[in-house]
């Protein structure tokens, strides 16, 4: 408990009390969104965020091009179909095994605290990390211009950690509707008008030392391209349900330029 008050500010996110795992859980279910401001304590986002400019120059570029569900486009759909649209997602990551092994980010991930508010939060009854070495922390950054296309996650939720936001533009956002992953279902319309800005989608004002968890596999979601010289530089923290769990190797190598 004391190593991890270090790193996480538990007087305003106490994890293992009940009432605010279940205040957390209400949120998430009405929302679709959690986001829990100040949730690093300042000592260690100053740490995270020094760690993370040290690690910068070892950062692996990558830009795709890809559809809303992360597939390439297929000329087997009609031109307008809103799943073949093609959007660009551009940024860096430095992989899991390149993070100190005492890194501040290794202790929340691992924390049973931690890991037991997010299974109670996300009602999930097991939580693994990723059995390579590369995929279960990551460090992504964001420079100018670069972005994330609108998407849908192949993982059914997202747990990010905010350690420093863009002067302008990188800003994350995201519909709380139009997709029912478990029920095969999907509004094509409504996502026709989010692609074509008719209706304009929430957003987010994650200031660094922010966690975000977010259902990403049923909600549309993007991050605005960076305008500012200042990178946006986000950690996600990336778990399986299952035990023995690898990123495919594709992925890895997409993402990270090697699979070891
Ligand atoms: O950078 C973010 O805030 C979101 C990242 C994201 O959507 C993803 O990695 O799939
Ligand atoms: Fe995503």
């Amino acid at each position: 408990m004391t190593n991890l008050s270090k790193s996480i500010n538990l007087k305003s996110h106490p994890l293992d009390d009940p009432n605010y795992i279940n205040l957390c859980k209400k949120k998430i279910t009405q929302n679709s969104i959690l986001i829990l401001k100040k949730f690093l304590t300042n000592d260690s986002l100053n740490e995270l965020r020094l760690e993370a400019l040290k690690l910068e120059k070892k950062a692996f570029y990558c830009s795709q091009n890809h559809t809303i569900l992360l597939s390439k486009p297929s000329e087997s759909f009609n031109s307008d179909d809103p799943l073949n649209t093609s959007v660009v997602s551009d940024k860096g990551c430095v992989p899991h095994d390149l993070i100190k092994k005492n890194s501040k980010l290794n202790v929340i991930y691992k924390s049973a605290i931690f890991k037991n508010f997010l299974k109670k939060v996300l009602n999930l009854k097991f939580l693994y990390p990723y059995s390579d070495t590369l995929s279960s922390i990551n460090y992504n950054y964001y420079q100018k211009t670069q972005q994330l296309g609108w998407h849908f996650d192949n993982a059914s939720f997202a747990i990010t950690l905010m350690i420093q936001s863009a002067e302008t533009g990188g800003d994350f956002e995201y519909v709380s509707k139009g997709r029912d992953f478990n029920n095969n279902y999907i509004d094509k319309q409504y996502l026709t008008k989010i692609l074509n800005s008719s209706i304009k989608p929430k957003k987010i004002n994650a200031n660094a030392g922010t966690l975000v968890l977010f259902y990403g596999r049923n909600y549309l979601h993007r991050v605005t391209p960076v305008t500012s010289k200042k990178p946006r530089i986000l950690v996600t923290l990336n778990y399986n349900e299952e035990k023995g769990i690898k990123l495919s190797e594709n992925a890895r190598l997409t993402f990270f330029g090697r699979v070891n």
